[in-house]
């Protein structure tokens, strides 16, 4: 027997010994057993809630319960013209009637039912959930013919802000017109509370005109293989941010925005001028935030939390800092209110 295959035979051992310690422990500790059974029993047998809704750029309230629930979620998926841009309008595909779909909060250990309701006269649709541990994310079980309705059932079982988006054939098209949106999985104790939620997708649109040509626009498939967007926007439109639609804070109040990067080909570069992120949970991740960072990359696909205090009155812009792209619409901004505070920031001359 060589040196190597002996210490392997004492690892085998050792381990032996670790599961046969770690099984001893579970019985002598009363009351495992039956937190494991009803654990592995929960996923037909909790509360039945309907989930809160909301659309960018709202954020449902935090979940209260204290115990996993069966929460049930009702998508629709349908093609809707509607603007992109002022004078420009685009045939949409959406969930429940925005771009993006619908904000979903649930907590960890939930069982969510997800039913789709498919309205298109002529396209199948279904969802892949990053958040679903299973086969497409649950694209398969999901997928729902024209006029018909699927209903699936997931458990949660990872924390973190997570991105959904259609999976249908073909699959660049059906995330390229508009259905994604975002699923946020709370952790037990939810996440620390804040002055304001916000919801904030950017996504691509690859129009036959250039940016700005006035009138309906049709996709690009094209431009959309050479990933060379016409539009880079958050919420679906180059306005969802701006004017009228600003985010709203006071200085001295913090804020949370909820990041997601639908893509479906560009990296996001998000950043928010005037402020650095006091706590940052990379890639929706929450187990290590991570602090004063000015800038995160968010792969389409993927999402981020960025948490800001906001200290001084003024006008802060959203943007997606490869810079050119703010020129195709990739910019919003936040409008704080409050007294001058002028020992921060101030002009001597
Ligand atoms: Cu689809």
């Amino acid at each position: 027997m060589r040196a190597d295959e002996s210490l392997l035979g004492r690892g085998f051992r050792f381990r032996e010994l670790g599961v046969l310690s770690v099984l001893l422990l579970l019985a002598a500790i009363p009351g495992c057993e039956k937190r494991l059974d009803s654990e592995s029993a929960s996923f037909g047998s909790q509360q039945t809630v309907t989930a809160d809704l909301t659309y960018a750029p709202n954020v449902p309230p935090p979940v209260a319960r204290t115990a996993p629930a069966r929460v049930i979620v009702n998508l629709e998926s349908q093609e809707k013209t509607a603007e992109l841009a002022p004078g420009v309008t685009y045939n949409f595909w959406m969930y429940n009637g925005h771009v993006p779909g619908p904000f979903i909060r649930v907590r960890v250990g939930d069982v969510v039912e997800i039913h789709l309701k498919n309205l298109s006269p002529d396209k199948t649709h279904t969802v892949d959930f990053h958040a679903v541990t299973g086969p497409g994310g649950g694209a398969p079980v999901l997928m729902a013919n024209p006029g018909q309705e699927s209903v699936g059932v997931f458990k949660m079982l990872h924390p973190g802000l997570f991105v959904y988006h259609c999976a249908a054939n073909p699959m660049p098209a059906h995330m390229s017109n508009g259905l994604y949106g975002m699923l946020f999985v709370e952790p037990e104790r939810g996440l620390p509370e804040v002055d304001h939620e916000y919801y904030v997708m950017q996504s691509e649109f690859y129009t036959e005109g250039s940016v700005g040509q006035q009138g309906l626009q049709a996709y690009s498939s094209s431009k959309a293989s050479a990933e060379t967007p016409e539009y880079v926007v958050f919420n679906g439109n180059t306005g969802s941010l701006m004017g009228a639609n600003m985010l709203q804070a006071k200085a001295g109040e913090t804020v949370r925005i909820f990041f997601g990067n639908a893509g479906p080909n560009k990296i996001s570069a998000f950043h928010v001028v005037g402020t650095s992120f006091d706590r940052l949970y990379r890639d929706g991740g929450l187990k290590h935030p991570d602090e004063n960072i000015q800038t995160i990359l968010v792969a389409p696909g993927s999402a981020a939390i960025a948490e800001f205090q906001v200290l001084v009155p003024g006008h802060y812009t959203l943007l997606d800092h490869s810079i050119f792209r703010t020129e195709r619409g990739a910019m919003g901004m936040i409008n704080v209110d409050g007294p001058d505070a002028p020992q921060i920031y101030n002009k001597l001359k």
